[in-house]
């Protein structure tokens, strides 16, 4: 399986990939147009518009039209304005949206600019640099995690799909209204970001560096740098600057004046709003979480969102996390971008956490202003830590030799409701890690690149589960892992599965679960050293068909499958004494969260709908139950007596190696 094999089957895709492709006589200085800033924002639309106008008016050949003149585009305007544009008209415009045309896979689309650095490493790794020596620059301890090409394709993939989207208006209302945003952005967008800095500080806790300090003070040189002299078209940022002001764009101080007003927001418990009529209470209902997030990230500056007053909100809320990332990247001498200013690559500089620690801290400030949970609406069902188990999936006889997942899925089910009873025989309280390292020849290159990446060993949860009731009921399971010395931080819970399940009454239910299935995942996830640098042929994926069949609506395997978390970071590092994290199973209601079970690609906690107007599937807060303060600021005391709720002590080792179950 190789994509170009795929692309070149289809002269569209093909076309279309091309374009996307970082070209030979690109210039190596960094582009000015960023997806951050609003000036350049105003210059996406236009050329999105323009290319709807002349799809439109050549319905025939519409495709074809615009990815000609998107060939055209590319020479002439700036390249990354162009990549965007024809990356959201194919994802939105119904007739491309047919076609299913996929983007190239990050690292080769535009290799010399996400392409990790290659350092010495010493196993078990990740020692980056000499031998028996600390590194000059601690932070590059976990440089082979900020630098991960898939981590940072995860992040580009998830701004490309939660933003503003233009849509086809079937009615022509004015092109004011062809606009939507999809269902919760603002909510989902303060979630997505806080389960990547979740993992990050557990990533740090793991390699033994200090926590991340958020940047809240503007006046204070940065004392960490990034070195981006191997990334191509982004300018390196030297440690111990300060921001400065952007001419035309924005000074350090509207900067601090934007976090003052979001601060006082917070503080006060509800939005400013200069006409008073559409005061909004920040109390908590979705609606102002969801309000509240976009507030920060991009200020309330379009009447297509919730339908508010732009010009009335605009005033008064800019788009702080926006603007932070642009005087970020601009910091060296205001007009050659460092990486944190284009979100295919922002994840590389140690910056960008702690630019988005403070964004969190905002947020978990207002969270902290809540009520705890009642949980007056779980379910009547118990569990216990004695009846959560986990196995290493080659621990496990009866599945082994076996590569379909459907097969796979039913003999381990079968195996956990044979062997429940002494289990602990077989189950573990240690997680495992290692370091791997894959080889890609880059088109151009003449050594390939090797790309040290970290990997879990896989395993299979199994959950017991009691149902006295007389009824059956729904339920939804919710796992989180947090290194144990967060345990009592809500904001640092790592969320690894959701899913629904049906239990029987008055009976006790085996739940086997693959952790293949984890619900932040890109689904189908990537394994294989190939598949990680491949946009995976879809039939090599038996389980997608089963998709078509069961629901007519289904439009397939397309780019938006590709978006999720990568597999290969479902754990954090861990050390290798084992690093202690608490496991929480937390059982609710299946009736009242309505989680959509029927997906089967993409993530379903960080992808929502594949429709733009799709509802987001799972009805509680976002981060449930780790979405509000812990009661008496204590793990214990909010879940401890809970029949509902398993909290098992567990650890991840990072290993030298172990025996992997899926193979080539
Ligand atoms: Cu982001």
């Amino acid at each position: 399986m190789n994509f170009r094999k795929l692309y070149d089957a289809n002269p569209l895709q093909k076309q279309f990939s091309d374009i996307l492709f970082e070209r030979a006589d690109e210039p190596a200085t960094a582009s000015s147009w960023s997806t951050f800033s609003e000036k350049d924002a105003l210059l996406e639309e236009d050329l999105l518009r323009s290319y709807y106008q002349l799809a439109d008016a050549n319905k025939s050949t519409s495709v074809k039209s615009v990815l000609d003149q998107a060939g055209n585009d590319v020479k002439t305007k700036d390249p990354r304005l162009v990549h965007q544009v024809i990356m959201k008209f194919a994802s939105s415009y119904p007739d491309a949206k047919k076609l299913r045309l996929r983007v190239p896979p990050l690292i080769l689309r535009a290799p010399k600019s996400t392409r990790p650095k290659q350092r010495p490493i010493l196993a078990p790794g990740p020692m980056i640099g000499t031998p028996g020596t600390t590194p000059e620059n601690i932070e590059d301890l976990i440089e082979y995690w900020r630098e991960d090409p898939n981590l940072n394709e995860h992040h580009e993939k998830w701004h490309l799909v939660y933003g503003k989207n233009r849509v086809d208006d079937p009615s022509k209302v004015g092109d004011e209204l062809k606009y939507l945003w999809k269902d919760r952005q603002g909510e989902l967008f303060i979630y997505m970001h806080r389960q990547i800095m979740a993992r990050y500080y557990a990533e740090r806790l793991s390699a033994g560096l200090s926590d991340v300090i958020p940047f809240d003070d503007y006046t204070v040189a940065i004392t960490e740098g990034y070195d981006a002299e191997d990334v191509a078209g982004y300018s390196s940022r030297p440690a111990g600057l300060k921001l400065r002001d952007l001419d035309g764009f924005a000074t350090v101080q509207d900067l601090a004046n934007a976090r003052d007003r979001l601060v006082r927001t917070v503080e006060q418990g509800y939005f400013d709003d200069l006409s008073n009529s559409k005061s909004i209470k920040t109390e908590g209902s979705i609606e102002s979480l969801d309000l509240l997030g976009i507030a920060i990230e991009a200020g309330i500056t379009d009447s297509t969102y919730k339908k508010y007053d732009a010009a009335v909100w605009g005033t008064n809320y800019v788009a702080f996390h926006n603007m932070g990332h642009i005087l970020i990247a601009f910091i060296q001498d205001g007009k050659d971008r460092g990486v944190i200013g284009d979100n295919k690559t922002a994840c590389r500089d140690p910056v960008f956490y702690r630019w988005h620690r403070y964004v969190d801290d905002l947020f978990v400030k207002y969270q902290n202003k809540l009520p705890p949970n009642n949980y007056s609406d779980v379910p009547n069902v118990h569990i216990s830590s004695q009846e959560v188990a986990i196995v290493f999936k080659d621990n496990i006889e009866v599945i082994k030799g076996l590569t379909k997942r459907a097969d796979i899925e039913n003999a381990a089910q079968k195996w956990g409701e044979d062997h429940f009873d002494h289990i602990s025989k077989h189950s573990i309280s240690t997680l495992e890690t290692k370091m791997k390292v894959r080889s890609l020849q880059i088109e151009g290159d003449d050594q390939p690149t090797q790309i040290q990446y970290l990997f879990p060993r896989e395993w299979y949860y199994f959950f017991r589960v009691d149902n006295p009731t007389n009824k059956d009921v729904e339920v939804t399971f919710r796992v989180f892992i947090v290194p144990t010395p967060f345990e009592n931080q809500f904001n640092r819970y790592i969320e690894v599965d959701k899913f629904p399940r049906k239990l029987k009454a008055r009976s006790k239910t085996v739940i086997a679960r693959d952790c293949d299935r984890s619900s932040v995942v890109a689904q189908p996830p990537r394994k294989l050293p190939a598949d990680l640098d491949d946009n995976a042929n879809p039939e090599d994926f038996e389980d997608i068909g089963e998709d078509i069949d069961n629901n007519p609506n289904y439009v397939g395997y397309s780019d938006y499958c590709e978006c999720g978390w990568p597999f290969h970071l479902v754990l954090p590092r861990g050390n290798p004494n084992g690093l202690p994290f608490k496991l929480v199973v937390f059982i609710s209601s299946g009736e009242l969260d309505k989680i959509s079970s029927g997906k089967k690609c993409g993530s379903l906690s960080f992808c929502g709908s594949q429709e733009l107007a799709g509802k987001y599937p799972d009805s509680k807060e976002m981060g449930y139950p780790f979405n509000r303060p812990l009661k008496n600021g204590n793990l214990r005391d909010t879940f401890g007596n809970m029949k509902n709720v398993a909290i098992k002590d567990i650890r991840v080792k990072l290993v030298s190696d172990f025996p992997e179950f899926t193979k080539a």
